[in-house]
């Protein structure tokens, strides 16, 4: 009877150790798959921006609050006292004046819609003092920056039309010394913007010593003057408040749509990444290249900084590329081997045409 039961007992017991062991390894294992996508998560959160594209719009904060991240720094134009001018008759040839820090012929909100067809005899008439090629220089004082609007470009002539009618007028309000370079992808091939954004940069100073590139899709109109199509002290997104997006940031670190950087700051990030076929991403990557350079964002007041795009489908041949989570997770190992150092293409034509210059490029194919 008493061994009976020690039998009973020690089965009973092991029974027991058994079933802990189990429970016990069950518990590791789930605690480590958990851990494990914890971690994933927090990379992803961390690499990825947040992203933002996956969260649901009404998590992502509200641009125009006061509780936006460090990096975003917001400058609002100040007027600054204007040099006296000098109104002595003007000598030809002679240096003139710097123009002001802001200009005086700015006039703020704009209005801007797409229901009247343009032309672009309309556009030249309106713009006669532009020079072959789509360039202009203000008469009456020395430009602060010189600089080359580059525009990424397939089939839209009909957003081009748009953009050159709203935009000619407003950089020759802003004083600048400026060229619009229309950058055609030529052939059928996937369409691949950052790479179009470097073969502009390198074509334009082939052409004029810019010190000052903005980077502007086709369909992007600013909806106020006083947005400045200029470089800062830091990198600059100048698209801050699209309709598109219900006229806020979709998410902090959106670098799309309309910048502008110097020629040291971009070089400093080595240019753009030559290796996104399709849509989507390569402007994080540029965030991503800024960031790691320790650059902050500069971005002009949500109000200054309303713009509308003009609506359309997805293009033929820039579908969304299933590569750019994992790109723009490696940014920071192949921003030093793929940028402006390994840049190739080749120029099939440039078409100096009265209101900008054509340059169409062959940039190969993934
Ligand atoms: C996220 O969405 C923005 C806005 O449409 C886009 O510019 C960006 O490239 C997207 N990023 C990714 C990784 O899809
Ligand atoms: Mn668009």
């Amino acid at each position: 009877m008493a061994a009976d039961s020690t039998v009973n007992f020690n089965l009973l017991h092991r029974t027991c150790k058994l079933v802990v062991l189990l429970c016990f390894l069950h518990i590791s294992v789930t605690v480590v798959f958990y851990v494990r996508s914890l971690d994933i998560r927090f990379a992803f959160v961390q690499n990825q921006q947040s992203h933002s594209n996956v969260t649901q719009p009404n998590q992502v904060r509200q641009f125009s609050s006061s509780t936006g991240a460090k990096e975003v720094q917001r400058e609002e134009q100040r007027d600054e006292q204007k040099p006296p001018e000098e109104r002595r008759v003007e000598e030809p040839q002679k240096k003139l004046q710097k123009c002001p820090e802001t200009s005086p012929l700015l006039v703020g909100p704009l209005r801007v819609e797409f229901n009247t067809p343009v032309s672009l005899e309309q556009i030249k008439k309106d713009n006669p003092n532009l020079q072959s090629g789509g360039r202009y220089r203000p008469k009456d004082c020395e430009a602060l920056q010189k600089v080359a609007i580059i525009i990424p470009f397939r089939n839209r002539d009909e957003h081009l039309k748009y953009w050159l009618y709203y935009l000619h007028p407003i950089l020759q309000r802003q004083q600048l010394d400026y060229g619009v370079y229309v950058i055609n992808q030529d052939g059928e091939e996937i369409f691949n913007r950052a790479k179009l954004l470097n073969v502009g940069y390198t074509e334009a100073l082939k052409e004029y010593d810019y010190e000052c590139f903005v980077f502007s899709d086709v369909d992007l109109i600013p909806m106020d003057d006083r947005n400045t199509y200029r470089c800062f002290s830091q990198p600059r997104h100048l698209s801050v408040s699209m309709d598109k997006f219900g006229f806020r940031l979709p998410y902090n670190q959106y670098f799309g749509g309309v910048s502008s950087m110097s020629k040291e700051q971009y070089l400093k990030i080595n240019g753009f990444p030559n290796n996104y076929w399709g849509w989507g991403g390569e402007d994080d990557d540029i965030y991503n290249r800024l960031a790691s350079k320790g650059m902050s964002i500069s971005r002009p007041s949500g109000e200054t900084g309303k713009c509308r795009m003009i609506r359309h489908d997805r293009d033929k041949k820039n579908d969304p590329n299933p590569q750019r989570f994992d790109r723009i997770a490696h940014t920071r190992e192949t921003m030093y081997k793929d940028g402006i150092n390994s840049l190739s293409y080749r120029v099939v034509r440039v078409d100096k045409l009265d209101l900008f210059t054509k340059i169409t490029v062959d940039v190969g194919k993934p």
